[in-house]
């Protein structure tokens, strides 16, 4: 399988955590989404991913996946093991509204493109900018503290990573990288430093992938 990755993305940040927790190998092609006003806008890049967003996943059979998610769950169905979602209905509920949480009501508001669009068309500074990216983290962050603590596993849900751990820990790392303040979300902190300590999620941390820079 070929990932279309780019190091810093956390959308594929989630895929490669899940590769991995999956055991399946995989070719990294780095879609540079800053040098040359990115490569995910060429047409080269769009023939495989119309939205040019990564991640994009191309299967052995040259069939391209995107949205994390989606492979995500594709990677469930076809590696069923170890499972990313809970054996009961109401558990994979909880589990997918978690992840939708971060994937779905965080992220996007914080994605390149809308800060682009705040910084250029819309004329606003470095610090509104900031300003923007910290409110929809904390936001969101402040719920999902709640829901973990009432949940009360080792991780998000339960007592084995799950897919709303596979969320969370690239949104803690967009986090630090902007300087939000953490110590609001004691219980997100102390499972994404348990995230951490897998090997899985610790190889697919950015600083670890090849493009990575200082
Ligand atoms: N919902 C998509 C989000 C993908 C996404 O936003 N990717 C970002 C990087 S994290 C991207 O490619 N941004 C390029 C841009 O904004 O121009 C997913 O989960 O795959």
């Amino acid at each position: 399988m070929k990932l279309y990755d780019y190091w810093r993305s956390s959308a594929a940040y989630r895929t490669r955590i899940a590769l991995n927790l999956k055991g399946v190998s995989y070719d990294l092609w780095e879609v540079h989404l800053i040098k040359g006003g990115g490569a995910q806008k060429t047409a080269d890049y769009r023939a495989k991913n119309p939205q040019g967003l990564v991640p994009a996943l191309e299967l052995d059979n040259g069939v391209v996946l995107s949205q994390s998610l989606a492979i995500i769950e594709y990677l469930e169905e076809t590696f069923p093991t170890p499972p990313l979602l809970p054996a009961d209905a109401v558990g994979r509920a909880q589990v997918r509204a978690m992840a939708a949480h971060v994937a779905c009501d965080i992220h996007p508001l914080n994605n390149l493109r809308v800060m682009n669009y705040l910084k250029g068309p819309l004329g606003h500074d470095q610090a509104a900018v900031d300003a923007w990216y910290r409110h929809w983290i904390a936001e969101g962050f402040s719920a999902l503290e709640t829901q973990a603590k009432s949940y009360g596993g080792s991780f998000l849900y339960g007592e084995e990573p799950t897919l709303a751990d596979i969320c969370l820990a690239p949104q803690m790392f967009n986090a630090r990288r902007f300087n939000c303040d953490l110590t609001p979300y004691p219980t997100l902190v102390e499972i994404d430093g348990r995230c951490q300590r897998i090997d899985a999620f610790s190889r697919a941390h950015p600083d670890r992938q090849p493009g990575a820079t200082a």
